[in-house]
């Protein structure tokens, strides 16, 4: 039952729409879903820092009755999980040294997502200054590592690795002015684990360009809830690299 670990490990300059329950409820979702469909994004992930249950439920129903894009959770808290998604991200924010994130939400997860018909990824998530300080780092409240400490980066995910995490997820944090360098995305690449990039990243060519360093999958969330057009402009990068059909 590793059906998504596979499909990243086989991912290359794949796209993920990163979908906030919270703002999700809120929005025009009929143009959203019909926008999603002509992307064909490989994957949609959901989660946020400050969702209630009751939103994080109702957006799953949603979004596994209207689309067959593989669901997978990318948790802010343990309450973050259901049975319906096609995996779980089972992040340890590996760069801070707040417990509750490093274990503490995981032990509370641990029983129910146990009982669950749901693929758990065990992923190192590092959080990375973006030039802002955002929902993430205030939440966490741990420090990012400074966007040129490329070497760090990759020592925290070695160290990752080295503990069974088969994921690595380099975040800028939602809205960041910045996002993860190409230097960083190399030097990280580098210890052999799939890479997700995400957090400030608002234009194709900067997909393109970090596609290009090695990130497998780009994770876009802010662009898309400020402007839906962007799902249109996935859309022909999708063709672009898997053809028309
Ligand atoms: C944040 O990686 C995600 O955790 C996406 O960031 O919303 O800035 O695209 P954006």
């Amino acid at each position: 039952m590793n059906q998504i670990l596979s499909l990243l490990q086989s991912s290359a300059k794949a796209i993920a729409i990163l979908i906030d329950p919270e703002k999700f409820v809120k929005a025009d979702k009929l143009n959203f879903l019909q926008k999603l469909k002509i992307a064909k994004p490989d994957f949609l992930f959901i989660g946020g820092s400050t969702v209630t249950r009751k939103d994080f439920d109702a957006c799953i129903e949603i979004l596994k009755t209207n689309s067959t894009i593989p669901l997978v959770i990318f948790p802010g808290a343990s309450h973050q999980i259901h049975e319906k998604a096609d995996a779980l991200l089972f992040l340890s924010l590996i760069s801070g040294r707040n417990p509750d994130f490093l274990i503490g939400h995981h032990i509370q997860a641990a029983d129910e997502l146990e009982n669950m018909d749901i693929e758990v990824i065990p992923t190192s998530y590092l959080l990375i200054d973006g030039g802002k300080k955002t929902s993430v780092e205030y939440v966490s409240q741990t420090t990012p590592i400074p966007n040129d400490q490329a070497d760090i980066a990759r020592k925290i995910a070695l160290a990752g690795k080295l503990q069974g995490k088969k994921l690595t997820y380099l975040d800028c944090g939602s809205g960041a002015h910045q996002t993860v360098s190409t230097k960083m995305i190399q030097e990280v690449r580098s210890i052999g684990l799939p890479l997700i990039v995400g957090g400030g990243i608002k234009s194709i060519e900067k997909i393109n360009e970090l596609h290009a360093a090695g990130a497998n999958v780009v994770v876009i969330g802010n662009k898309i809830e400020d402007d839906v057009d962007f799902l249109l402009d996935i859309s022909n990068l999708q063709k672009e690299k898997y053809g028309t059909s």
